[in-house]
């Protein structure tokens, strides 16, 4: 129906079933469905992938694999609310198809037809194409949430996967599991058990992609290391630098260097301030602002230019001081935002927004002192024995593992009250954005460690998984539940979803998951999930801190 969409991927979708007329996010109908046609078209080249690499046919598999993670980068939660270039990426995936199509036919081959989508339109017809082809086709409830499982699952290990392979490290066997699952649940029958398997393959391979992002990120720029972060502000004019892409972090910093223009974290890239190789470049002045969800306010005060490179966009307010001065890179865009993009070696020319930022006042301060982070796996590791120590002499008793996101839900003031609930004994361990909640309480620290360790982005759970093997392996425990170490994880978008993916597929069991349980989980879903993994919504602060700590 004209004007309407179904989009139920995030935390935030409207009244917690699924946004229909326009996105909480601010994603527009036509928007929202055009995403569903790309997505309807990924699955077209998956199928077709799948016959050709079946027969042993070849064809530009890199191509197909980047095409099919960027586009799906492309359509993860507060990425890409432009209209224009969802539908150029349908233009170069339909490309792509035709191709394989062709190559199908020329090898005698009978081509399965997936989808009913009649792609001998006008390009002015896509918007019709698009309202056929959403989440809601799939019409048994439960297969629909275990393939959408599968699908958002998809799409976050996609993000991670792109990130690594703009440093150069890529894993053929992601590569081809992400082939694999999206021509397997688009023409294949499977059954509950099938998928809820492919669930959980999808979770190993989130597991394999973060190691990849890890080590890809750790060879290029350091291990991270344990940093004090600067809040506060220079008297330069400044760039703000948004997202996860570390990429991008390199070539501002070394593009600024020497123009008296500074550069500041945001959001997701904070954990940029860890890393040796970025701290040797004196005009990377630290961090400033928040989460996502408070840019707006904090984004009129930055004075400067303002470059994502990733999720998570808020779409400024009409009147917005700030418009004018926002740039997209990589898989994201905004209408009326200028977009850089990189040529085909990569590289990127900021040059036109250190020239906008020649001409800003520098940031109005907002907060002053530092935070402390970078206790990603090789830190901890290197702190290990006091660390074993003090969990031996009781002084810890609980690690607490308080990644994810944040997001704008009042409710999630319960993640802040928990965390100054729980007992002095206890640590957190954290990763993602939903760090803000608590990073900057003074919740003090155990013989010298922090009460508060930040590993870094939301990929960066890959080290708390670590740290928690490392631990296992230190104690010799035969079972990774049977550590000191519980889980309470806020979710918003689909990385958040790899994150939990990968980690029941590593066996971690009795998760707390909020503020409230997905959207696109049927109940039962909700009840495999219980009854094998014992994930659990979270309740209360004191009823949760006596499920979790008291136990
Ligand atoms: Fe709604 Fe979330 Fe989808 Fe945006 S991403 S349309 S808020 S469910
Ligand atoms: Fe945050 Fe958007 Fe998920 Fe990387 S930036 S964790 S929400």
């Amino acid at each position: 129906m004209d004007g309407q969409m179904f989009c139920f991927q995030c935390q935030e979708t409207a009244m917690g079933k699924g946004c229909i007329l326009k996105g909480v996010c601010g994603k527009d109908a036509r928007t929202a469905n055009m995403m569903d046609l790309l997505i309807c078209t990924l699955k077209g080249i998956s199928v077709c992938a799948m016959q050709l690499s079946q027969e042993n046919v070849s064809y530009d598999r890199t191509r197909l694999v980047r095409l099919i993670t960027e586009s799906f980068f492309s359509t993860i939660t507060n990425a890409n609310f432009d209209y224009e270039s969802i539908k150029k990426r349908v233009n170069e995936a339909k490309k792509i198809r035709d191709e394989l199509k062709m190559l199908l036919k020329t090898h005698n081959l009978p081509c399965k037809e997936c989808i009913e989508v009649n792609w001998d339109v006008a390009e002015n017809e896509y918007d019709t194409l698009a309202g056929q082809v959403g989440v809601l086709k799939e019409e048994d409830e439960d297969v629909r949430s275990l393939k959408e499982l599968t699908v958002y699952g998809l799409k976050g290990l996609s993000a991670y996967a792109e990130h690594a392979a703009r440093l150069g490290y890529t894993d053929s066997t992601v590569d081809d599991f992400v082939v694999k699952a999206l021509s397997d649940i688009t023409v294949e029958n499977l059954n509950s058990d099938e998928l809820v398997s492919l669930v959980l393959q999808t979770g190993r391979n989130g597991v394999s992609v973060m190691a990849l992002l890890d080590k890809a990120n750790t060879e290029t720029y350091g291990n991270p290391e344990i940093t004090e972060v600067n809040l506060g502000v220079g008297t330069n004019p400044g760039i703000l630098i948004s997202g996860h892409d570390l990429k991008d972090m390199e070539m501002l910093l070394k593009q600024t260097e020497g123009t008296g223009v500074d550069v500041y974290t945001h959001s997701e890239m904070l954990p940029a301030n860890y890393y040796p190789k970025f701290k040797k470049y004196k005009h990377f002045i630290g961090n400033y602002g928040n989460a996502w969800w408070k840019q707006r306010e904090e984004f009129s005060k930055f004075n400067g230019p303002i470059l994502f490179t990733t999720n998570c966009i808020v779409p400024p307010a009409a009147g917005a001081n700030y418009k004018e001065r926002v740039f997209t890179t990589n898989a994201t865009g905004f209408p009326g935002f200028k977009t850089i993009q990189a040529d085909e070696n990569g590289k990127k020319d900021f040059s036109e927004i250190i020239a906008l930022a020649k001409t800003c006042q520098p940031p109005e301060e907002i907060e002053s002192g530092t935070i402390i982070g970078g206790f990603a796996h090789h830190q901890v590791m290197q702190l290990a024995d006091k660390i074993i120590e003090a969990v031996k002499s009781g002084a810890i008793r609980k690690f607490v593992v308080m990644g994810g996101c944040d997001g704008r839900q009042s409710g999630r003031s319960y993640y802040t009250d928990f965390a100054k609930a729980l007992p002095q004994d206890t640590v957190i361990l954290t990763a993602g954005c939903a760090k803000y909640r608590y990073n900057k309480l003074p919740l003090g620290n155990i013989n010298g460690i922090p009460r508060v360790l930040d590993a870094g982005q939301c990929n960066d759970s890959y080290s708390l998984a670590v740290i928690a093997l490392e631990l296992q392996k230190a104690f010799g425990l035969d079972d990774i539940n049977k550590l000191p170490i519980v889980f309470n994880i806020a979710w918003y978008e689909q990385k958040a979803v790899i994150v939990l993916l990968a980690l029941l597929s590593l066996g971690v069991k009795n998760i707390h998951l909020g503020p409230t349980l997905p959207a696109f989980l049927s109940p039962n879903v909700v009840d495999v999930l219980v009854k094998n993994f014992g994930i659990a919504p979270n309740g209360e602060v004191e009823e949760d801190i006596e499920k979790l700590i008291m136990v």
